[in-house]
């Protein structure tokens, strides 16, 4: 075949639905749409034991971002610092199972942008209403920075920043929509990042909502 005529595509042809953010980060769009109706149930079970609440964090603001979290371990922050932890600290009663189809999800995911055997024991689901943001930070809670976070968006979009490993650093707009994944690991695993403030754009099965699943390796 002659260099000019490449039909078929090489290793240098992307994806469609796949874009790259940074060396070992990318956008899968709409990979969860096939399993969205199946996540937002497993969200709705999720909150009817943990519910979402709005946490304060170590520097006395509340969040405008409410969260709750399944599977072995779960975010927190209080007055005292940010943590993970056994318990929903509401109830006393360990953070509800992970849906099976979240723990799925995030294997496939991982897997699908160069993480073979990623297995999550951490699941983070924040809800967002219109104004809600979260402000640029980087996530050093977990204990291994060599698994990749998995983060699944559903319901209303969202303008993500995307910076680099110092807080100054030029950030990157990246919109994301209901069903697109995003896979960060290696090199990419520490870089600064946040969500602008939400506009009202109700989505059609979850009205004023954004609702993002982070699936992490914490303990
Ligand atoms: C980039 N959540 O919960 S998920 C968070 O949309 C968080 O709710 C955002 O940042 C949200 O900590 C963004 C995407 C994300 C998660 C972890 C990352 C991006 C990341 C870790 C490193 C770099
Ligand atoms: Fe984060």
């Amino acid at each position: 075949m002659g260099p000019t005529l490449d039909l078929f595509g090489g290793d240098d042809t992307p994806q469609a639905g796949r874009e790259s953010l940074g060396a070992q980060s990318v956008v899968l769009r709409g990979y969860a749409l096939p399993d969205a109706a199946a996540l937002l149930a497993g969200v709705q079970i999720v909150a009817a034991q943990a519910p979402f609440r709005n946490m304060v964090t170590p520097g006395g603001y509340t969040m405008s971002v409410a969260l709750t979290n399944c599977g072995r371990l779960g975010w927190t922050t209080d007055a005292q610092g940010y943590r993970y932890n056994r318990n929903d600290p509401l109830s006393g009663l360990p953070w509800p199972d992970m849906p099976a189809v979240f723990d799925d999800l995030a294997r496939r995911g991982a897997a699908e942008a160069g993480f073979p055997g990623f297995a999550p024991d951490a699941c983070l689901v924040n809800r967002y209403e219109p104004g809600s943001r979260l402000s640029l930070h980087q996530d050093k809670d977990e204990r291994d920075y060599g698994s990749p976070i998995v983060s699944v968006s559903l319901g209303m979009p969202a303008v993500f920043l995307f910076g680099g490993h110092e807080r100054a650093d030029k950030t990157q707009r990246v919109p994301l929509f209901h069903g697109d994944v995003v896979v960060w690991g290696g090199v990419d695993r520490l870089r600064f990042h946040g969500v602008l403030p939400l506009k009202d754009r109700p989505h059609p099965l979850l009205g004023s909502r954004r609702i993002n699943i982070t699936l992490r390796r914490a303990g």
